[in-house]
Parts: C-alpha cells; sequence; structure tokens
C-alpha cells in the first residue's frame, strides 16, 4: 500500500523557492530556541493597529485551560485581505469567478473592486442592524458575493457562520439555532454541474423552525423571481443604496472571526470558533510556506467555502498575501473530466489544490481528458482533506503534473485552522501518501491507548502538543465540550482523532480517524449524527453507522438498521431511508450501504461494539476477534451472513 520512493525537490523550485533546505531548517530553529520571538516576528506580516507584544498565552491543562494569542494586538482581518494592498497593488486581480456553465462568463475582481464590494455588503449588513459580535449565516453557492459577504463580517466585527450549500433546511436550521443568528445571506438559487439548487427555498424551510431569524439577504443569480416573504431583502437592491467605503471595526486579535460547524463522534455538529489574529496569521502564513505563492500567481483552491479550506485557502490565506484567488462554482467533473484541466488553462493557474477524492473520481474516466488540454502553467499541485493513495498521487504527479510539479498533501483539521503537517516545496523531499514533516513552530508525538509517548519509526494516535496561532479557542457556546472532545483523552495534549505512522525519516502517515468519525469524499461526517437522522423514522428501532471503503469517496456510509416490530425490511424501504437521510442532513450524508439487522451486536453493559460493525463493513469477516463479551453472540453470524456487498 505506502510507497517509500523519494521524489526529491526540483532544481528549479531548489533554487527560487522563499524558503529551500537551510531556511527551513533556520526556521525550525528559531521556533524552539525562542517561541515568543519567533512569533512575534511571524506576525510582524500581518497590518496591525496595535502590534502584539505577547505571542502565547494557552494552556491545554484543565486548571487554567484556555487558548490565547498575541493577546493584547488590535487589527482587522478584511483590512489585512483589502485595504493594505491598495496602494500598492489596488489595480491586481484578486479573485477570479469562474461559472458552472463553461459557456458562461467569469467575472474578475481587483483589489480595489473587492474592496468596495467589501465595503458595500457590510454596509448593506450594518443598515439591517448587524454589528460587532452578532453571527451572520452564510448559505450560498460559490459565487463572489459569497466571497464579500464573508469578508464584511470580517470588515464590521460580525461572527460569520458559512453553512455549506449541500446542506437541508433541517440542517441550516440547527446551525442558525444554534449559534442564535438573526441574519442570513443566502441566494436565490444556486448552480452545481448544470443543476440548480434551490438555496432560497431552503432557508425558507429553515426558518420555520428558527424563530430566531429576522432577515434573509438574497443575492439575486437567476431571472426567475422566488417568493419572497417580509423577512427578506434583495441584495441588489440594498447595494444600490449605500456607499462603497465602510469604516473597518478595530478588534482584538482574540476577538471571534468565525464559527464553522463540524462532525464529532458524538452528539451535533460543534460550532469551531475561530478568533482573529492568531487565525489570520496561520492561513497567511501556511499559505506561503506550503505554497510558495506570489504576485503573479494564479492560485486556485478547488473547495467550497462552506469547509474550512475554503475559508482558509480560498479567501483569508490568499488575500491576506496579496495573491489571486480562483473561486470555482460547479464540479471537477462537469461538464465532463476534462474542466478541471479546462478551468487552469482558460485561467493561467499557477497551483491547484483539491482532494484526494476528486482526483481518484477523474483519474477513472482516463488519461485523455487530461491529455487535451496544456496546463503548461502549473507549477505546484496540493491535496488536502483525506489520505492519497499512492496510486492517485503518482497519477497526479505524472499525468497531470507531468512530473514538474511537487505535490504538497498538507494535513490539518478544521480545528487547526491550518496547515500542521506538509511538505514546503523547496525544502522536502515527497513521498507518495506521506504529509511528509510537521510545519515549523508543530509539535506533534505519536502516543499509545494509554498516552505513553512513542518515539522513532512507530504507530499511534497523533497528539499536538503546544498550541500553534491558528488553533480553535472554543467550541461556540459550549466551552466544557471543547476541553472533553479535545484535551482529556491524553491530558495536557491536543488529540486530533487522528492514527498516523512515522516511518524512520521521521515522515508523517495519516492513517485515517480513530474516533466515530468518517471521511465520505473528503468531508467529515459524524456517524452519529447519521445515526440520529436515522432513528428519526418511524419505523426505524435503531441504527448504527460505520465506515467502509469505497474507490473513490476513500470511505463510504455503511448502516445497519434494526427496524420496529412488525416492519418489513424491503428495497423500497432501504430506498426511502436514503432519501430521508438525504432531507435530513443532505446528500453527502446519503448511505451507500444499508443492511437490514435484527440485532446489533451489544455487551453486556448495552454499548454497540463498531469494532465488529466496521469489520463486516469492510468485508474482513475473518477475523472479527473476541465476540465473547457480547450479550447475544449469535448476532454476529446474522449480520456476517447478512451483509450488503
Ligand atoms: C482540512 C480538513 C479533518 C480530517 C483530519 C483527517 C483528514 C485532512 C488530510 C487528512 C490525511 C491529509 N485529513 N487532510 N488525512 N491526509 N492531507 O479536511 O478539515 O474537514 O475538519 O477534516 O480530515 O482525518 O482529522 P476537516
Amino acid at each position: 500500500m505506502t510507497d517509500d520512493t523519494l521524489y526529491p525537490v526540483p532544481d528549479a523550485w531548489a533554487r527560487h523557492a522563499r524558503i529551500d533546505a537551510a531556511k527551513r531548517t533556520a526556521l525550525y530553529d528559531a521556533a524552539a530556541a525562542d517561541p515568543t520571538r519567533f512569533w512575534l516576528d511571524q506576525a510582524q506580516r500581518l497590518d496591525w493597529l496595535v502590534p502584539p507584544t505577547v505571542a502565547d498565552e494557552s494552556s491545554f491543562d484543565e486548571g487554567d485551560f484556555g487558548i490565547r494569542w498575541f493577546g493584547d494586538g488590535r487589527l482587522n482581518v478584511a483590512v489585512n485581505c483589502t485595504d493594505r494592498h491598495l496602494a500598492s497593488r489596488g489595480g491586481d486581480t484578486a479573485l477570479i469567478w469562474e461559472p458552472d456553465d463553461p459557456a458562461g462568463t467569469p467575472r474578475r475582481f481587483t483589489f480595489l473592486e473587492l474592496h468596495q464590494h467589501v465595503c458595500r455588503f457590510a454596509n448593506v449588513l450594518k443598515d439591517q442592524g448587524v454589528a460587532k459580535g452578532d453571527r451572520v449565516t452564510i448559505y450560498m453557492p460559490m459565487i463572489p458575493e459569497a466571497a464579500f459577504a464573508v469578508l464584511a463580517c470580517a470588515r464590521i466585527g460580525a461572527i460569520h457562520s458559512v453553512v455549506f450549500g449541500g446542506f437541508s433546511p433541517e440542517a441550516l436550521a440547527g446551525r442558525i439555532i444554534d449559534c442564535d443568528s438573526k441574519l442570513v445571506v443566502t441566494a436565490d438559487i444556486g448552480r452545481r454541474g448544470g443543476k440548480t439548487i434551490p438555496l432560497k427555498a431552503n432557508v425558507d424551510a429553515a426558518a420555520e423552525r428558527a424563530p430566531s431569524l429576522e432577515t434573509v439577504i438574497v443575492v439575486r443569480t437567476a431571472h426567475d423571481v422566488v417568493p419572497m416573504t417580509s423577512r427578506d431583502i434583495w441584495y441588489d437592491e440594498a447595494t444600490a443604496l449605500v456607499s462603497d467605503s465602510c469604516p473597518a471595526e478595530p478588534m482584538d486579535a482574540e476577538d471571534p472571526l468565525f464559527i464553522l460547524y463540524t462532525s464529532g463522534s458524538t452528539g451535533k455538529p460543534k460550532g469551531v470558533l475561530h478568533t482573529s489574529g492568531g487565525y489570520l496569521l496561520w492561513a497567511a502564513l501556511t499559505h506561503e510556506w506550503c505554497f510558495d505563492q506570489r504576485p503573479g500567481d494564479i492560485w486556485w483552491c478547488a473547495a467550497d467555502i462552506g469547509w474550512v479550506t475554503g475559508h482558509t485557502y480560498i479567501l483569508y490565506g490568499p488575500l491576506a498575501n496579496g495573491i489571486t484567488t480562483v473561486m470555482y462554482e460547479g464540479l471537477p467533473n462537469w461538464p465532463d473530466a476534462s474542466r478541471i484541466w479546462q478551468v487552469i488553462d482558460r485561467h493561467k493557474v499557477t497551483t491547484v489544490f483539491t482532494a484526494p477524492t476528486a482526483l481518484r473520481a477523474l483519474m477513472k474516466d482516463g488519461d485523455d481528458f487530461v491529455n487535451a488540454t496544456d496546463r503548461s502553467s502549473l507549477r505546484l499541485l496540493g491535496t488536502v482533506g483525506e489520505p492519497i493513495n499512492p496510486e492517485a498521487w503518482r497519477w497526479y504527479h505524472a499525468v497531470v503534473g507531468e512530473g514538474r510539479c511537487p505535490i504538497i498533501d498538507t494535513w490539518w483539521q478544521t480545528e487547526t485552522g491550518g496547515a500542521m503537517i506538509a511538505p514546503m516545496p523547496g525544502a522536502t523531499s515527497l513521498k507518495p501518501g506521506s504529509a511528509t514533516l510537521p510545519l515549523p513552530g508543530i509539535v506533534p508525538q505519536l502516543v499509545d491507548e494509554k498516552g505513553a509517548v512513542l518515539d522513532g519509526a512507530t504507530e499511534g494516535n497523533l497528539v499536538i502538543t503546544r498550541s500553534w496561532p491558528g488553533q480553535m479557542r472554543t467550541v461556540w457556546g459550549d466551552h466544557d465540550r471543547f476541553f472533553q472532545t479535545y484535551f482529556t483523552t491524553y491530558p495536557g495534549k491536543y488529540f486530533t482523532g487522528d492514527g498516523c505512522r512515522r516511518d524512520a525519516d521521521g515522515y508523517y502517515w495519516i492513517t485515517g480517524r480513530v474516533d466515530d468519525v468518517i471521511n465520505v469524499s473528503g468531508h467529515r461526517m459524524g456517524t452519529a449524527e447519521v445515526e440520529s437522522a436515522l432513528v428519526l423514522h418511524p419505523k426505524v428501532a435503531e441504527a448504527a453507522v460505520v465506515g467502509m471503503p469505497h474507490d473513490v469517496k476513500g470511505q463510504g456510509i455503511y448502516a445497519y438498521v434494526t427496524l420496529n416490530a412488525g416492519e418489513a425490511a424491503s428495497d423500497d424501504l432501504r430506498q426511502t431511508l436514503r432519501s430521508w437521510v438525504r432531507t435530513e442532513i443532505g446528500p453527502i450524508a446519503t448511505p451507500d450501504a444499508i443492511q437490514f439487522a435484527p440485532g446489533l451486536p451489544k455487551t453486556r453493559s448495552g454499548k454497540i461494539m463498531r469494532r465488529i460493525l466496521r469489520k463486516i463493513a469492510e468485508g474482513d469477516t475473518s477475523s472479527l476477534g473476541d465476540t465473547s463479551t457480547l450479550a447475544d453472540p449469535a448476532v454476529v453470524d446474522d449480520l456476517v451472513a447478512n451483509r450488503v456487498a
């Protein structure tokens, strides 16, 4: 499975990169020798109203637990993303938007134009009474107005909560309620892969369940008029009335910037909170360390802004660094598997950053779709979201990059704000499938189940022992859950939830989640969330969900469902339950396989033995391990016999 072939740094990169091997060593040394000095030096890359004089004041210990960086600094994040570039490169392109429809017209915005749009949006929000600290939910397609809305919140100090446009009204309502947001920004419809998504109608449905919602700003993208209620405001009408300048709110480094909901192993999705100074520094710094972008580069992160990757690497990182960022409305393989490469040719993209699942899907369609395009503008390739299998890595490297572009495999999480383990293109030799080495200032460890530190070449659970600027600060509304979730498994350390191997060269190989989180097409899904959606169905008594191997998605969703007495299992019911989960959560949560099970394997204390369910779902039924502690070992035979292929 693994591939230990070493891909050395190409000569051109070794010669021209901002950070070569010697400079990287100097960064590690500086970070180790005097962390405070190191981080305060790095922080100078931002524009501060009041530069910080303190760096890390965090503690992972229960007694004085808290994460705090640059505590006396003041800045505005939006100013760092637009205003500060205006004097030197106001006329340079900040944002290129590529529409879903290949026959459509791309839109381009200079830093000055972006700045003006952001100010306008900020003024519209202010006119609606939005003030510093208020939560604004952004439920948008991938259109430039989504970027304006995000940065407008940052400008006036409102906390944005972007909800992925693929989520259902139910999921949207839960997220509006959790952070008590009174205003939603949406569009009439979204477009992806030639299909339309009824975003405004979804907001209407969510509003019925979320009484706190007072105002909906609707961006018009189509000619058909969607029904409007007294809550709704057309963005084009509101923006015509406001000025294109808007003072930026001075923010403390630790003032909240955004909430982003993500799945955990238990309960509802958590509102991960990031603050202003540390997050922005980590976004900008990692974007430069890992991708070495410079003015003139065309950077394309092909994620959705509904995920952390979109926040950090479509918007905040590149814009803070003054780099042109591409925003794409559609899918990588629509109308066909050449599209992603055509977009690269059209805009002369120099770096593309995408997920292994997309690469696997494109690889399946064959090399002709790639070879039909030019791609000579590319000089660097990136991946994120899940472990990349060596086969996909080699395809990306050899076919897409024609052997000349290093692959930057970045391991990180919503919680970490930006990349943590990743190569630097001018300094790090690559191994297919390894995220390589920790970035400067990041101190990982591998520990065993009991927390003993494992040295050298080994495999264990991945923890981070010191805080870093981009670390999440809390779970919105539940600080105790933040502590309990991440800092109690291994006291005094941040537990990532990932398993990991370290080889003899010190390279890190993420092996996947060790908790009840599965990774479907690079999207995090809590098994508990899918289970609660299933048991909401009137015919379902109990459900247990695990991941199963999937060629393209990485992991698929395998659900064991026990029906209420008297209910009959059928293919129809299977379909009904699949669409039920789609409606409850969204298409990404649709189970790939549903097995009706008369009983689930439980211990005598009633705990479901997921280890067994995982093995059966994987088709690995020869080594189910010890089943003697089960209340009724016979259920296992039934499960094995009725496994859904
Ligand atoms: C950025 C993002 C985080 C989880 C993480 C891990 C997996 C992300 C990876 C990777 C192996 C990589 N993951 N990047 N696994 N190699 N390069 O994806 O955030 O949605 O919070 O997911 O994704 O399991 O714990 P998020």
